[in-house]
């Protein structure tokens, strides 16, 4: 149960676009066999044959989560049978391979037989990199954005795909803002039984809100690092952090074109930095077929751009956010956050108390530890809703960052990310947590160093989630309930399955 579990989240997460899938793999005679089982170069055999992989049947997952019971859409959505949907066929890798067509290794090994594991990389503070590297992390990315992958993308759901010409290629970059997009924003099926409009019936995220936010997100990076590093012919680099803690003056200190690139005053970025000439996707809502027929829309057209990068940092409006989103988190909010010993807590979403996900995803207040949604007393006083920590930064930015399904278009977020899954790094190993997490150095990388490492005391103050007794044995509880719901298959649990020790990342057939 539990290995079916990983092939759902983590299909889930790589394998969930519009159906983005090996360019191999989705010829018509693939798409009509539902195989994807390639002879990678130089062998003769699917998958590489005995030693490496074989081809074999996938099992129908089938995500159930009872949060979504009442959400019409997700009865419909590609994502609910991942990936039986599309391919029932697909290589079972052997060994320390992994890959669609087991030509790759699983994090953390190399070698040609991938036998040996590898010496931690350590991902450095972007802040404290030679003229040289930041140059790097400029080209590397901008290679990518305009390197074709290997992955196509469907312009239709499932239900409307004809054949091969409904994929089309995308870059590397690209290719991961629309899988972030996909598991987070593009919900609507072809035949939503509801009408979309209705947030609540068009919101079906698998990667925020949820306690899978911060394992997701550690893969996705994994995987982007992946990337970047086989499109430059750099196997040994890797993705720099914004330590934005401790940001010069608490405000945005990579904003200049000696990293992500300077703005003006209204958000447009200088001309002078490598990202000024990028086109995003996927920011328009996904348009509906037609002016009746509004339950039904189209997966984002990755081939289609929707506009240039926007970056206005500390601009955002105080009314709706608050003064304090004007300048970055504090790091007495870090601290904060990473005094949780628990992981998440019911219902396991964005309304959580006293957890340390919901902490560092952004939706508790930072003094607290409480979700806080806005408050309008009968004097007319309003306190907004708290974004803190991860949401902080990204509203911060106010521009192509401030809306999270399609933030990855800005590289800032990948920057901001790394820092988040540092966040979470530090947590696993103060808390020692790495029966439950494998820790990075499990999956090849380290962090040049962590949140307020060799620094001890002022741990106890929880805010209002102090309260010892209550959650000593809460504690085993939110460990024990995710245990059962990893065995029993609930996928906004289960996501946090992710990354526990005994359990193997090489699992997705269609991406590692
Ligand atoms: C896989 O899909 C093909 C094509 O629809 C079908 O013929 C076959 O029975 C399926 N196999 C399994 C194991 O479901
Ligand atoms: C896989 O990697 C481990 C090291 O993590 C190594 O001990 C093992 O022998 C490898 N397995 C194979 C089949 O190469
Ligand atoms: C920053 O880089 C310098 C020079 O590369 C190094 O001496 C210093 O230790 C680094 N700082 C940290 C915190 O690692
Ligand atoms: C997509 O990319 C592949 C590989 O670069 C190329 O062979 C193919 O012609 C491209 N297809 C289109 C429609 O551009
Ligand atoms: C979609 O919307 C149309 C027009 O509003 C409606 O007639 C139809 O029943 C809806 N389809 C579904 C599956 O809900
Ligand atoms: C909208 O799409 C539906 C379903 O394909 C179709 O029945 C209807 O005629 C279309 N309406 C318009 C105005 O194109
Ligand atoms: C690109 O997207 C815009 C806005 O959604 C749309 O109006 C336009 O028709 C699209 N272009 C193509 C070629 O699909
Ligand atoms: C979170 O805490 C608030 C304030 O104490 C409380 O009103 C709310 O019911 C709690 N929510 C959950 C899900 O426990
Ligand atoms: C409005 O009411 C709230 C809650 O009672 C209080 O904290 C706040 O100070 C009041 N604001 C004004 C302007 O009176
Ligand atoms: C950016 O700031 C402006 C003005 O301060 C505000 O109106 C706008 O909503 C902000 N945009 C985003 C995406 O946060
Ligand atoms: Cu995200």
């Amino acid at each position: 149960m539990k290995a079916l579990g990983l092939l759902i989240v983590l299909a889930g997460c790589f394998g969930g676009g519009d159906a983005q899938f090996p360019r191999v793999c989705t010829s018509d005679g693939a798409l009509d066999s539902k195989e994807c089982c390639p002879v990678p170069p130089g062998f003769t055999e699917p998958c590489g044959g005995p030693g490496r992989g074989h081809c074999a049947d996938t099992p129908d997952p089938t995500v159930e989560d009872p949060a979504w019971k009442n959400i019409n859409a997700y009865k419909v959505d590609d994502r609910r049978h991942w990936p039986t949907v599309f391919f029932n066929r697909t290589c079972e890798c052997e060994g320390n391979f992994s890959g669609y067509d087991c030509t790759r290794c699983v994090w953390g090994h190399r070698g040609p037989n991938c036998e040996t594991k590898q010496r931690p990389a350590a991902r450095r503070n972007i802040r404290n990199i030679s003229t040289e590297e930041k140059d790097k992390f400029q080209h590397y990315f901008d290679r990518a954005k305009n390197t074709t992958s290997d992955f196509v993308f469907a312009l239709e759901f499932k239900e409307n795909i004809r054949g091969s010409e409904d994929f089309v290629n995308v870059s590397v970059y690209d290719f991961f803002v629309a899988v972030h997009y996909y598991a987070s924003r593009e919900t609507m099926p072809p035949y939503s039984t509801g009408i979309c409009g209705d947030e609540d019936d068009c919101y079906l995220d698998l990667a925020h809100r949820g306690a899978g936010f911060p394992t997701w997100h550690r893969a996705y990076l994994l995987e982007v690092e992946r990337a970047l590093q086989e499109v430059n012919g750099d196997p040994d680099w890797t993705l720099p952090y914004w330590d934005w803690a401790v940001a010069e003056k608490h405000q945005c200190d990579i904003c200049t074109n000696e990293y992500v690139g300077a703005n003006d005053k209204n958000g447009n970025l200088d001309s002078g930095s490598v990202f000024a000439s990028w086109r995003t996707i996927c920011e328009h809502l996904p348009p509906f077929y037609n002016a009746t027929h509004r339950n039904h829309t189209r997966p984002c057209d990755v081939t289609n751009a929707t506009g240039r990068l926007k970056r206005n940092p500390g601009h955002v409006d105080t009314v709706t956010y608050g003064e304090s989103l004007t300048r970055l988190p504090l790091p007495t909010e870090v601290d904060f956050a990473l005094r949780f010993p628990l992981y998440d807590t019911p219902p396991y979403n964005d309304i959580s108390n006293c957890s340390f996900r919901n902490l560092m995803e952004g939706y508790a207040d930072t003094t607290t530890g409480k979700y806080r949604g806005e408050i309008t007393y009968a004097n007319g006083t309003r306190v907004p809703e708290a974004f803190t920590l991860h949401n902080h930064v990204h509203i911060y930015m106010n521009g192509t960052m401030s809306n999270v399904p399609t933030a990855p278009n800005d590289p800032a977020f990948f920057l901001h990310h790394c820092n988040v899954d540092r966040l979470l790094e530090t947590w696993i190993r103060r808390h020692g947590h790495a029966d439950m997490f494998k820790p990075s150095t499990e999956l090849g990388y380290d962090y040049q160093d962590l949140h307020g490492e060799g620094t001890s005391g002022g741990e106890s103050d929880m805010g209002e989630c102090s309260t010892p007794r209550p959650w000593s044995w809460g504690v085993w509880l939110g460990f024990g309930s995710a245990v059962f719901f990893c065995s029993f298959g609930i996928l906004s649990v289960l996501e946090m399955c992710l990354f526990q020790n005994e359990a193997s990342l090489g699992y997705t057939p269609l991406l590692r």
